[in-house]
């Protein structure tokens, strides 16, 4: 019985739902016809440098992103090694530093990594070529090791994808 009442509240409120929806809907078509109707709404001539001023500042700005994005973090670290194993330290905060490394293929490479950045995006390190995952502390040195046999990129990201870094393995030159 009281599962019944339950569900005819449920439709009838699913009912209302659609119905405001149907009305909203209609509504809006009105007030377009309306719109098109008194041609109370005219397009403003702006002036042509604020056009311009602003596209200026709206490339710049893409500019700008785009060096963020390509050049300003994109320093390659050679890793370090010693006795037979490479490593690097890696600090995670608002993405990788360095977030370009290079190692030698077919020797063991070690990355450290020191998370300083509380956002939960960046609480887990991923290395898809490798099948390994890792979470990272916060402030606190979390260690993965994997084996580059072969030359070539890997690369590396946070649990949902947003931050990356690049793994270059090259051979023995
Ligand atoms: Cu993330």
């Amino acid at each position: 019985m009281k599962r019944q009442s339950l569900n005819v509240k449920s439709l009838l409120g699913g009912l209302l739902i659609s119905t405001n929806l149907l009305l909203g809907g209609a509504h809006t078509a009105k007030a377009q016809i309306s719109q098109a109707d008194t041609s109370e709404f005219r397009r403003i001539e702006q002036p042509l440098g604020l056009k311009v001023g602003v596209a200026a500042a709206g490339a710049g700005l893409i500019g700008l992103e785009l060096w963020w994005f390509l050049f300003s973090k994109n320093k390659a670290q050679t890793a370090q090694a010693s006795d037979g194993v490479q490593s690097v330290d890696i600090t995670v905060d608002g993405g990788y530093s360095p977030d370009q490394i290079v190692v030698q293929a077919g020797q063991p490479v070690r990355l450290n990594f020191l998370r300083k950045d509380p956002s939960s995006c960046l609480e887990q390190i991923i290395l898809p070529d490798f099948n390994k995952s890792l979470d990272l502390p916060l402030n606190q040195e979390a260690t993965i090791e994997i084996l580059p046999e072969a030359a070539g990129n890997y690369t590396f990201h946070c649990g949902m994808n947003m931050f990356r870094g690049t793994l270059t393995a090259k051979e023995d030159s």
